[in-house]
């Protein structure tokens, strides 16, 4: 750490690390009773999935299971179909009603795929985006009411005088689903920076009506401390109203020198939001190394970046000025040390998979596989990763109206898979 931490915290540290093995064997016990679960390698408690070594072995959870949870296993037999192939660096898949498939590329297309696999030519109307780095055409949305108005939102890093930044555009998808009519962008967030990192970014729509975008701090030093700035959108999360106007409850509208979008900020990179069976908003952000982070969204707060993280820098250097815990900061519900490299999450609701609802499903780049969390009360108590066979950087993971699982995979040659129940 940069600073000494204080004699306090390391009690916290030191009973969180105590509590932590107690913590772990009422866990198991209680997911015993639990359909759907069993223990990963030791019915009799509870062992965590990661064994590898932590990047920053003397930090402490700030509580019992923020961090190492559980190992458990599926109760839940699946076959994994690879529906198409050929798709370079996809960024989002968005089941459309009839089953078909709405995917981006991150160089700058859109195309649907139909149920069959068969991939359609890109669709025209989308707007030039700037493909490098990170950066490029990114999340999708449907409208809520795609049914009757046909509308998709996407976000994208958006080259601009000076550089680029993500923004979001809106329109209509013609009816032969061939191209975008009535394409006008609702929202660009500032400032505008000359870099090609950490533009998060993905779309949510919330029970609300609302359109919530997440997005980075764009990485680089001097970017970095904008996360903790109300005059920048960057390292926040935004909340917009479909034709980009600014709803009048946002937390900082009509605060001086504030971005009225703005819903949270301290994130770092945020890549992946789904809305829970609740209503609720949950991110997993890009952390340090040995920081992602599972957070847990509430209207206003802040969620610490570059103040307060877990983790180290990616060159092993301590976060200069950081510390793992601070008063008024938002800890995350959850961190993984060593890093998943998180992007699209996905709460589990549908039928096909009754031993899944509720589990909050993550793409996992780093290593290649898709994360599955198991949550009680606002604490993960189990995790299992699954389709590590497969090698591939999972990019995006949504529910189809079939109930099945849909993950694209960041690669030149992508693929986009269906998780169904076996045959
Ligand atoms: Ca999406
Ligand atoms: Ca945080």
């Amino acid at each position: 750490m940069g600073t000494p931490r204080p004699a306090s915290l390391w009690i916290i540290g030191l009973a969180a690390t105590s509590a932590a093995c107690g913590g772990h064997s009422d866990a198991a016990t209680q997911r015993a009773g639990a359909p759907g679960e069993s223990t990963g390698s030791d019915s009799a408690g509870c062992t965590p999935l990661e064994t590898r070594q932590p990047n920053a072995p003397d930090q402490r959870p700030a509580f019992p299971g923020q961090t190492r949870a559980c190992g458990v296993k599926s109760d839940a037999a699946f076959d994994v179909v690879v529906v198409a192939k050929g798709l370079e660096h996809p960024w989002a898949v968005e089941p459309l009603p009839g089953g078909d498939l709405l995917v981006t590329e991150r160089p700058g297309r859109m195309r649907i795929v139909s149920a069959a696999g068969k991939l359609g030519e890109p669709i025209a109307g989308v707007p030039d985006v700037a493909a490098a780095g990170q950066g490029g055409l990114l999340d999708v949305a449907l409208s809520p009411k795609f049914d009757s108005d046909r509308t998709i939102f996407w976000s994208y890093a958006e080259p601009r005088k000076g550089g680029n930044a993500t923004s979001v555009a809106r329109g209509v998808l013609s009816a032969d689903r061939t191209r975008l009519e009535g394409v006008r962008v609702i929202f660009r967030a500032v400032p505008t920076y000359d870099g090609d990192k950490h533009f998060g970014s993905r779309l949510a729509f919330g029970t609300d009506g609302m359109l919530y975008v997440t997005l980075g701090e764009r990485s680089d030093a001097p970017m970095r401390p904008q996360a903790q700035r109300l005059d920048s959108d960057m390292g926040k999360i935004l909340r917009i109203a479909p034709d980009g106007s600014v709803p009048k409850d946002n937390p900082f509208v009509g605060q001086s020198g504030a971005r009225p979008e703005i819903w949270t900020l301290g994130h770092r990179n945020v890549q992946a939001a789904a809305f829970d069976p609740d209503g609720r908003l949950w991110e997993v952000e890009h952390g340090t190394n040995g920081g992602d982070e599972l957070n847990l969204i509430e209207k206003g707060k802040n969620y610490g970046w570059p103040l307060q993280a877990y983790g180290e820098e990616y060159s092993g250097a301590p976060i200069a000025g950081a510390r793992t815990a601070r008063a008024g900061l938002e800890q995350p519900v959850y961190y993984w040390d060593p890093v998943i490299a998180p992007s699209g999450a996905q709460f589990y609701t549908g039928d096909a998979f009754p031993a899944w609802r509720g589990n909050l499903f993550i793409g996992s780049m780093k290593d290649k596989m898709l994360v599955r969390l198991v949550l009680a009360n606002d604490r993960v108590t189990g995790e299992e990763h699954l389709l590590k066979d497969r090698g591939q950087r999972v990019r995006d993971v949504r529910q189809g109206p079939d109930g099945a699982l849909y993950l694209v995979t960041d690669e030149t040659d992508g693929e986009l898979w269906r998780v169904a129940p076996r045959r």
